[in-house]
């Protein structure tokens, strides 16, 4: 045997745990003291199936049944048989997803550190003729996800006697590879690692029928006020995937730095990267989006633009056509931004547009080009009042009220966007902020997404939604993962630290019934305003070496919330988000630990308080 499979004999021979195996709802799965090898192997997974709960996260939101047993396989016995699709794209992605999904399966083993580790000897305990094969069906040839994807699928399993073992058979069907993808996922769950025989287990007869609640899940990165190597971006694509959460939002720009290069503008990484080495470049761009693609998740790029822009744009002075960015790390800077360092564009300097439409039309060749993140968020319009420049335009526009220039610049950007798309139809995203409050009339209901960044009671909640507007949850009472900032505020955190329980309870259905009553189902929620939520990570206090333990296991409260919006915690949450954090760490994501070993028996001092 290799290595990696090395057991200590005396322990092996002797072991006889002590603990009461329960299942994730509280139901019994006790542990036998039979020496039969069959049976106390089946205990040592019986959280994969008992309970009807199994570890599924997400959980299922329209059928879930799972069969009582499970069955003994090695992963170099499971054969993907048959790919039916209406494209060759499509079946070559659901054919790369296989490939990703038997990955998983040798990466299992409890030694494999995320690698994929597993004996390919089989243990000859007589049942390597246990065969699995899968079938993968789809019937769009969509190849991109929007908001309109249907993720739909279903995932049945049957098992029936062969030869000399058994022949396991799993069927997973759905509209578009993106469901095919996602019961792929779900098939992975219905999966665990028998220590006793060294082998895989299966749940032996399920029937899965799923469906998202919400069609935007989403994550946000930053990678300007701390850069992160391209690498843990895929990491954390690979989390999500594993999370069903289908929109890695992209905060790649900001006023700390601009790591974006921009190959019509190669002037603002020239100024605002933080080294020639902290630099997207578009090959690794186009290698992320496609990498995603193919795990069910859309890179969605903000441009945060007129605020939240500085460091890259110092040049235009330089090359004789005036201040593109003022105020740029301009002190005491509370007299210019809401957050240091400070910058926000000239919306007086026509080159400021050219530039931007520039950077979109380089951003939307590497992107998917229907929605689009345009930031316009809290600008500080005191930075515009303390320019000469300004003062100006002001007297001689006769328009003092500055927002008017706000809302000129958030025009002639979102034309310079949709030139930059050749006058194809693109979706603008923007932050809730002054203008979402009081200059609406620059915002078109029919056109724009708001993603809200407010408390979750604010007003402009119930406004946005009786305007019509779809919205975007990312509220900050809840589902902040890290708030960011820093010393300057004269405090390291300026919030407390949100739990999972926190993302899991931040229910979107009961903020809109806290806003609209008893008649949130009829007006919100069924006109479909709601689109879904999005947790942030700001990364001013982050970077690649602490960012997985913060963004898990919180994001994966907030995924099952969006995906399967439960009316309350469970008593099975729990111990699947324990089971499915686990299952994260040996694919290699470094998921915060949520309690000691021994409560994986889910013994009554282990349970969620909360719940
Ligand atoms: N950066 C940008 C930030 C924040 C926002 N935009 C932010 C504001 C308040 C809190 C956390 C983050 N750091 N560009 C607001 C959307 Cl509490």
């Amino acid at each position: 045997k290799s290595e990696t499979t090395t057991k200590i004999p005396e322990l092996v021979e002797k072991y006889e745990s002590p603990w009461t195996w329960k299942c994730v709802d509280g139901s019994s799965c006790q542990r036998s003291l039979s020496n039969a090898t069959e049976e106390k192997s089946t205990l040592n997974v019986c959280w994969l199936t008992c309970g009807q709960y199994g570890a599924m996260w997400p959980f299922p939101t329209i059928q879930s049944h799972l069969g009582k047993g499970t069955l003994m396989f090695y992963p170099q016995s499971v054969e993907v048989t048959s790919i039916q699709g209406p494209s060759r794209a499509v079946k070559s992605m659901m054919g790369y997803a296989g490939n990703v999904f038997l990955d998983h399966l040798f990466r299992m083993h409890p030694k494999s550190e995320g690698q994929s580790a597993f004996p390919v000897t089989s243990g000859g305990k007589g049942i390597e003729h246990n065969v699995v094969t899968i079938s993968l069906t789809a019937q769009s040839s969509e190849t991109r996800i929007s908001l309109n994807t249907n993720e739909k699928y279903s995932v049945v399993i049957t098992s029936y006697l062969e030869g000399q073992g058994r022949h396991i058979h799993v069927d997973v069907s759905a509209v578009t590879f993106f469901g095919v993808r996602h019961g792929l996922e779900t098939l992975g769950q219905l999966i665990a690692f028998d220590d006793d025989n060294e082998s895989l287990r299966i749940v032996s007869e399920a029937i899965i029928q799923d469906q998202p609640k919400f069609k935007y899940r989403g994550l946000m990165i930053d990678t300007s006020r701390n850069f992160i190597p391209i690498h843990y971006l895929k990491r954390m694509v690979d989390a999500m995937s594993y999370n069903k959460l289908n929109m890695l939002h992209w905060h790649i720009t900001d006023t700390n730095s601009f790591p974006f290069y921009s190959k019509r503008v190669p002037q603002m990484t020239k100024y605002g990267a933080y080294s020639a080495s902290q630099i997207y470049m578009p090959k690794d761009v186009k290698e992320l989006v496609l990498y995603a693609r193919l795990r069910g998740v859309k890179i969605l790029p903000e441009f945060d633009a007129p605020a939240h822009a500085g460091n890259g744009w110092q040049w235009g002075p330089l090359e004789g056509i005036g201040e593109l960015a003022l105020c740029v790390n301009a002190e005491p800077w509370r007299n210019y931004c809401g957050q240091p360092p400070c910058g926000q564009l000239n919306p007086l300097n026509n080159y400021t547009y050219l530039v931007l439409g520039e950077i979109y039309k380089d951003m939307l060749e590497l992107f998917d080009r229907d929605i689009f993140h345009m930031g316009g968020d809290e600008v500080f319009l005191q930075c515009w009042y303390y320019q000469d420049e300004i003062r100006n335009w002001q007297r001689s526009s006769g328009s003092y009220d500055l927002m008017d220039l706000w809302g000129l610049f958030q025009q002639k950007a979102l034309t310079k966007l949709k030139d930059a798309n050749y006058g194809h139809p693109i979706t603008p995203i923007v932050w809730t902020s002054d203008m979402t409050t009081r200059g609406r009339r620059f915002l078109d209901a029919s056109q724009y997404i708001i993603q809200i960044w407010t408390g979750s009671t604010h007003s402009d909640v119930r406004s946005l939604l009786e305007g019509n507007y779809r919205v975007i949850f990312s509220n900050v009472d809840n589902t902040y993962l890290d708030h960011g900032f820093g010393t300057w505020l004269g405090r390291d955190h300026f919030w407390t630290i949100k739990t999972w329980q926190n993302l899991y309870d931040n229910d979107l259905m009961k903020i809109a019934e806290y806003h609209f009553g008893e008649n949130a189902t009829s007006q919100v929620i069924d006109a479909g305003l709601i689109l879904g939520g999005e947790a942030t990570l700001w990364a001013e206090k982050v970077d690649q070496y602490n960012m997985e333990m913060k963004l898990w296991p919180r994001s994966a409260a907030f995924a099952e919330r969006l995906w399967s919006s439960p009316t309350n915690r469970t008593s099975s949450v729990y111990g699947r988000l324990i089971h499915h954090r686990a299952r994260m760490v040996r694919r290699g994501v470094h998921a915060d630990r949520l309690q000691p070993e021994s409560c994986h028996q889910l013994s009554g001092y282990c349970s969620d308080p909360y719940s």
